[in-house]
């Protein structure tokens, strides 16, 4: 059987998406974030780093989302979500899906989070530095990161080309993070545009329903 160790309001959300895409059945294992939004301990007994997603299937435990959404491509994909070896649309699909964690996400938590996350009586001086690090270092990069996520969307429908791929659920966390912390809105029709495509389809909907409220970014 598959599990997903799920984190409420979190990453693992993508890896429902994912599996309601291509119909594979799956158990879901929950974790309720605590008070600090960290996930509780209970999730370093499946993964020493305690973060979600993590999935176990048979003799395996395997985390990151990357390498998730990978290896349920590869055992379950039968070719579907993933552009043919070989074709320039599978070299922009394995970029796409690297890029997300790799790249996207990194500017868009670290010091948005810092001041949620610090001590109470250290957080008027946490949200000082942070909010000048913001200024000087984090939104500039963000800006560079919506207008390249614009210019890819005005080449093709989705990241990877025309169809549809599983590139698509690994950089919806960066899109919907950016949209919720305010910015992409505003000059990025076609990103907004693809927001709005992915949440109407029947999958994502069904991993909403299955993955409980999800805010990402906040
Ligand atoms: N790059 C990792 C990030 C994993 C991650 O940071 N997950 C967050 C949830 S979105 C988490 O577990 N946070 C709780 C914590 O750090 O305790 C991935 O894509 O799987």
């Amino acid at each position: 059987m598959l599990t997903v160790h799920h984190l409420n309001n979190s990453r693992s959300q993508r890896v429902l998406w994912l599996l309601e895409e291509i119909d594979v059945p799956y158990e879901i294992v929950r974790y309720q974030r605590q008070p600090d939004m960290r996930a509780p301990r209970e999730l370093r007994a499946i993964h020493p780093l305690g973060k979600s997603p993590v999935i176990t299937h048979n003799d395996n435990t395997i985390a990151e989302s990357g390498a998730i959404i990978e290896y349920l491509i590869e055992t379950y994909g039968n070719g579907r979500l993933i552009p043919p070896p070989g074709t320039p649309e599978r070299l922009r699909y394995t970029y796409w899906l690297h890029y997300a964690e790799g790249s996207a996400m990194p500017p868009l938590l670290l010091f948005t989070l810092m001041p949620k996350r610090a001590p109470a009586l250290l957080r008027p001086l946490v949200r000082k530095v942070s909010s000048q690090a913001l200024t000087a270092l984090v939104n500039p990069q963000l800006k560079q990161h919506m207008a390249f996520w614009e210019e890819a969307l005005s080449k093709s429908e989705w990241f990877a080309g025309n169809a549809f791929t599983a590139a698509d659920i690994q950089m919806s966390f960066p899109l919907e993070a950016a949209a919720a912390r305010g910015g992409l809105e505003q000059g990025h029709p076609r990103a907004m545009a693809f927001l709005d495509r992915i949440h109407a389809r029947p999958a994502y909907q069904r991993a909403l329903e299955k993955g409980g409220p999800y805010q990402v970014g906040r």
